[in-house]
C-alpha cells in the first residue's frame, strides 16, 4: 500500500495533526510524520516534495498556520494529490491559514479541509489510496454503515423522547 505524508510547519500544529495520525492508524494506512516549513526549512521541504512519489507516498497531507504557504508550497514540487489543514494558530482564529491553503492559483491545485480539519484531511487521503484499494474502499464503507446506524439511533431517542 501507498504511504501517507503528514508534514507539519511546527511541532506547535501536532495537537490538530494527531487527529490525522490516529485516523490514519485506525485504516492501518502506513504514514510518515515530518515537521518541515515552507519558510524555515524550504530546501527540506522541497526535497521531500520532490522525491515524495519514488519514495512511495500516495498522497501528502501539509498542516499549517498563519500565512500557510506550506500545502502550496509541498504542492509546486509534486503533481501528488497534497491535501492542506488550515490549523487555528493566530489571533485570526485560522481565517488567515484557510485563506492562505485554499486560494491557490489554477495549475497547482491544494484539496483544502476545514480549519483544523485533520480527521477529514486523513479520510480524504484514505479515499484516495481506496480507488485502487478494494480492502479499503470495504473499510470505508463499513465506517459509514456505522456513522449513518449511529445517527439512526440518535434519531430514535430523541423521536421517542420528544414526539409523544
Ligand atoms: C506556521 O506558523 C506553523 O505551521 C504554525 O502553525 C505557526 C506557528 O509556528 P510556531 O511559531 O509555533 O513554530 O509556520
Amino acid at each position: 500500500m501507498k504511504k501517507v505524508a503528514i508534514i507539519m510547519g511546527s511541532d506547535s500544529d501536532l495537537p490538530v495533526v494527531e487527529k490525522a495520525i490516529d485516523t490514519l492508524a485506525q485504516y492501518g494506512v502506513p504514514a510518515e510524520v515530518h515537521v518541515y516549513s515552507a519558510h524555515r526549512t524550504p530546501e527540506e521541504a522541497r526535497a521531500f516534495a520532490m522525491n515524495a512519489r519514488a519514495n512511495g507516498f500516495g498522497a501528502i497531507i501539509a498542516a499549517a498556520g498563519k500565512a500557510a504557504h506550506l500545502a502550496g508550497a509541498l504542492a509546486a514540487n509534486t503533481t501528488l494529490p497534497v491535501i492542506g489543514i488550515p490549523v487555528k494558530a493566530s489571533v485570526l482564529d485560522g481565517m488567515d491559514a484557510l485563506l492562505s491553503t485554499v486560494q491557490m492559483p489554477a495549475g497547482i491545485p491544494v484539496a483544502t479541509v476545514a480549519i483544523d480539519g485533520a480527521a477529514n484531511a486523513a479520510l480524504l487521503a484514505i479515499e484516495i489510496l481506496a480507488v485502487s484499494d478494494d480492502e479499503l474502499a470495504a473499510k470505508l464503507d463499513s465506517a459509514r454503515r456505522a456513522a449513518t446506524e449511529k445517527v439512526l439511533k440518535a434519531n430514535a431517542a430523541v423521536e421517542e423522547k420528544y414526539n409523544k
